[in-house]
């Protein structure tokens, strides 16, 4: 018997946040790689600030089940996992900073600009994003040339202009001009949904999946997208009704809307309740297999933190 399949889900995403943690700690070690020139040692204690801080390690979750799933190597699915969590980590430490979010507070620590500064702090976020990038490429990932390609284009795909940063753009924008229902949908799509679509979508790659699973693992992806969204969005709901006569959470001053503020919380909750059934029926085929994703599904939906 797979004594791991008997795990719980706690169990199991305690283990792997703890693997990539390992794995992003000797990345993020001082040692100059072949090629790099030097590594300077506060940059490097910054981007770890940045990283090994905590954090729920959703997405690296989501890439590692996608392969177990699939039967992938596991060695592999942590390289990519770990080159995920970079790029989250980079939106996160770009997203406090002074010129967009201003937080002081990030998974229950000062922020990197706040622990070092801010210069330090772009920096930090920007050699984060290069590192992803490397981490793919890198032959230790063991991956066949094609399918390395393939998940450095989709990742610079989710990442860029037309996904998280784009995104993020047009959450900038809407402070302004308030975005209409398609707006919200397609901004928090690109802003949030893309990392996690690419999460599942390189599980697949990793795993040498056919064109048909790859599909159906990025429309999971989607699903597990709009899911996170809604959950947050109804998060902010609650914590703000939690503080009322407090200040309020951070979004709800800025007047932005979300599909909870157009639709209501009671909406939301059964629209979550939908999407965990999508994602259940598009992981039929894979069984018992694909039970932790289905999982995962639920815990992202009623998610409370
Ligand atoms: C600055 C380029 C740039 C992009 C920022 C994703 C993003 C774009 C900003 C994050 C802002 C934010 C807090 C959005 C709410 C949803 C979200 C991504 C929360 C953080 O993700 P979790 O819950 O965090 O997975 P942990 O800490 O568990 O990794």
């Amino acid at each position: 018997m797979d004594m791991a399949h008997e795990d719980s889900f706690a169990a199991r995403l305690d283990g792997a946040a703890r693997d990539v943690a390992a794995l992003l700690a000797a990345l993020l070690s001082e040692t100059p790689l072949e090629g790099e020139i030097g590594r300077p040692p506060h940059l490097m204690q910054a981007m770890r600030h940045g990283v090994l801080n905590g954090g729920k390690r959703l997405r690296p979750f989501l890439v590692i089940e996608t392969v177990r799933m699939l039967g992938g190597p596991r060695d592999a699915a942590l390289r990519v996992a770990a080159a995920l969590e970079c790029i989250h980590c980079y939106s996160l430490i770009h997203d406090d900073l002074p010129a967009m979010d201003d937080d002081d507070l990030r998974r229950g620590q000062p922020t990197v600009h706040v622990a070092f500064d801010e210069a330090t702090a772009i920096l930090a976020g920007d050699a984060l994003l290069t590192m992803a990038f490397d981490i793919l490429a890198a032959p230790e990932t063991h991956l066949p040339d094609q399918a390395r390609l393939a998940l450095i284009g989709q990742l610079s795909r989710a990442a860029g202009v037309g996904g998280m940063v784009g995104g993020q753009a047009l959450d900038l924008h809407a402070e302004r001009v308030a975005p209409d229902e398609a707006g919200i949908v397609r901004l928090q799509a690109m802003k949030t949904g893309a990392l996690l679509r690419y999460a599942c979508a390189a599980g697949a790659l990793t795993s040498g999946a056919d064109a048909q699973t790859l599909a159906r693992m990025t429309r999971f992806g989607e699903i597990i997208g709009l899911a996170f969204q809604l959950a947050d969005d109804l998060l902010d709901v609650t914590s703000d009704a939690a503080t009322l006569g407090k200040a309020a959470g951070k979004d709800a001053g800025r007047g932005k809307g979300t599909l909870v503020s157009l639709h209501g919380v009671d909406a939301a909750r059964a629209r979550l309740d939908t999407l965990v059934q999508e994602a259940a029926v598009l992981l039929e085929p894979f069984g018992d297999a694909g039970h932790t994703l289905v999982e995962t599904a639920r815990f992202i939906a009623s998610r409370d933190r």
